[in-house]
């Protein structure tokens, strides 16, 4: 993160494509949205989900109602992980997200125009620089994030 003068003027973010949005056929237009906001890709790989890594990303949310689901619902399934990096990144990825929940989520967001369902909805990012660092590092090394 490269901060001058106060304002950041470039950070990083962790984005998981959920399952649903690769078997749906979504990936190429969600990328497609990030990269035409001007956000750029510096790592990307499609992966099968280990129940390990799946219970480390959503750690802050053990003990939740909804842990277990969330858990299941991306274990042993296609994801795609990437690291994003532009100006305040991880607060326009959040925006460009929508609402938690789908059905909040308004028009011309990604969970506004392509989901309904509050657990598979479609995409995951980072809410904070602490988020961000701790959940990169569940699937990469610092060489694999090409500047
Ligand atoms: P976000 O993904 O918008 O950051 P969080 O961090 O509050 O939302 O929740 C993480 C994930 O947990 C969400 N993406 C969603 O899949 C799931 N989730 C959150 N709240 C609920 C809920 N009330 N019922 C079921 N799943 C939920």
């Amino acid at each position: 993160m490269q901060t001058v003068g106060g304002p950041v003027v470039s950070e990083r973010t962790f984005v998981m494509l959920k399952p649903s949005a690769v078997e749906r056929g979504l990936m190429g237009e969600i990328i497609s949205r990030f990269e035409r906001k001007g956000l750029k890709v510096v790592a990307m790989k499609l992966i099968r989900m280990r129940r390990e890594d799946a219970e480390r990303l959503y750690a802050v949310h053990r003990g939740k109602h909804f842990y277990e689901q969330l858990v299941s619902t991306i274990a042993g399934r296609r994801v795609v992980v990437m690291v994003l990096e532009g100006r305040s990144a991880i607060s326009v990825v959040r925006k460009m997200l929508g609402a938690t929940d789908p059905v909040n989520a308004e028009p011309g967001t990604i969970r506004g125009d392509f989901g309904l369902d509050i657990t598979d909805n479609l995409v995951h990012a980072s809410d904070s620089a602490e988020s961000y660092e701790y959940e990169h590092r569940i699937f990469f090394s610092e060489s694999d994030l090409v500047a």
